[in-house]
């Protein structure tokens, strides 16, 4: 066969190679070492030298011709192979990854049961309280009447009809006593709302827990005491705390019990406005006129109530310096506890 016939013949071959493997069997039957084109240059030295020239130049020609049909066929058996296997693993990472994953409760609700847990082994029930609740229920029971300057202190959202967002969870209390025969000792976590300029530490729904004790000659000693137990198992550790004097109009005498800031030790930071010091839990002794309207004998009975900001509790004690984080609903934040 001359040279220009195999070139041609290898070169459909070639083009019409099925798989990768055949087109190699190919190369090396006409490019291999002992292949065709070397057979043929086996023939050189019976040449003449002009022929010989002539021989080598047309060889060499049909070598290249044969490599790079070779290469270029090679190339789209291996990108075919690349696309082939990229199709075979391909990966969607957007796909939620099989199973259940594992959950865990919200900061608050951990406090929530724990507080609970505490004052339920101290013989207190643990109440709830609708947060759509009557202006009546939310202020006039607590002795905040219509016209009382306290009610600018807590304003709201209002509904029709008489109702509104609860401020506190103290109309828990009101329901409480109607409730509950005297001696009792309730507490009633919840939420509450108000209408509020949002910053680092007011937000417009947060939680409130309430606590109430009505029994005999009940007094400051009792309160403190109770509250000294509650900050210690919270908090795992001793805390320091101020009593000052508080208004509201539902208790007498009335306190605010602060703690020192935990974020910053008492040197000033954004969640204690620069003070050292967080206003947690406003206490006091239940006022004769809140008893009366909630149907208990003030010559027999007395008793304190507290009202815990449990969000702001929740921050100092995980560290948390914005409040709105709590509820700003990013699970990366939420995981973390
Ligand atoms: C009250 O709501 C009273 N009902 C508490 C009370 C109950 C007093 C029983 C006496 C007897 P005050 O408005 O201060 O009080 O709120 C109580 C706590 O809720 C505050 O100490 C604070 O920790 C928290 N708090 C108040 N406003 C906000 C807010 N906007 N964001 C987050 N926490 C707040």
């Amino acid at each position: 066969m001359s040279l220009a016939d195999l070139t041609q013949a290898s070169l459909s071959r070639v083009a019409s190679a099925a798989t990768a493997e055949e087109l190699e069997a190919i190369r090396v039957e006409v490019l291999g070492r002992k292949g065709t084109l070397a057979n043929l240059s086996k023939d050189f030295g019976k040449l003449s030298p002009e022929e010989r020239a002539a021989f080598g130049k047309d060889l060499n020609a049909a070598k290249q011709s044969l490599e790079s049909a070779f290469d270029a066929r090679k190339a789209g058996f291996d990108s075919a192979a690349l696309t082939a296997r990229l199709d075979a693993e391909w990966l969607d990472l957007t796909i939620p990854p099989a199973g259940q994953r594992p959950g865990s409760l919200h900061p608050l609700t951990q406090i929530q049961r724990e507080i609970e847990q505490l004052f339920t082994s101290l013989g207190f029930a643990v109440l709830d309280g609708p947060e759509v609740e009557s202006e009546y229920n939310n202020f006039d029971a607590l002795n905040i009447p219509a016209e009382h300057p306290a009610r600018d202190m807590q304003d709201t959202f209002w509904l029709d009809g008489g109702f509104c967002l609860r401020t506190h969870t103290s109309p828990v209390q009101v329901r409480g006593m109607k409730l509950l025969k005297p001696p009792f000792r309730m507490i009633a976590p919840g939420r509450v709302f108000r209408n509020e300029e949002v910053d680092a530490s007011h937000e417009h729904t947060f939680y409130q827990l309430e606590g109430m004790m009505v029994d005999r000659n009940v007094s400051v000693a009792n309160l403190i005491y109770f509250m000294k137990t509650l900050l210690s198992g919270i908090f795992g550790r001793e805390v320091t705390v101020r009593l000052r004097p508080g208004y509201f109009p539902f208790v007498e005498p009335g306190f605010e019990l602060d703690i020192q800031c935990l974020l910053c030790d008492g040197a000033g930071c954004p969640v204690c406005k620069q003070s050292g010091w967080v206003e947690l839990l406003p206490c006091g002794l239940v006022h004769p006129n809140v008893l009366r309207l909630g149907g208990i004998d003030p010559e027999e009975w007395n008793g304190f109530a507290f009202g815990l900001g449990m969000t702001r509790l929740v921050m100092m004690r995980y560290g948390i310096e914005d409040i709105r984080q709590l509820q700003g609903g990013d699970l990366r934040f939420l995981k973390q506890f």
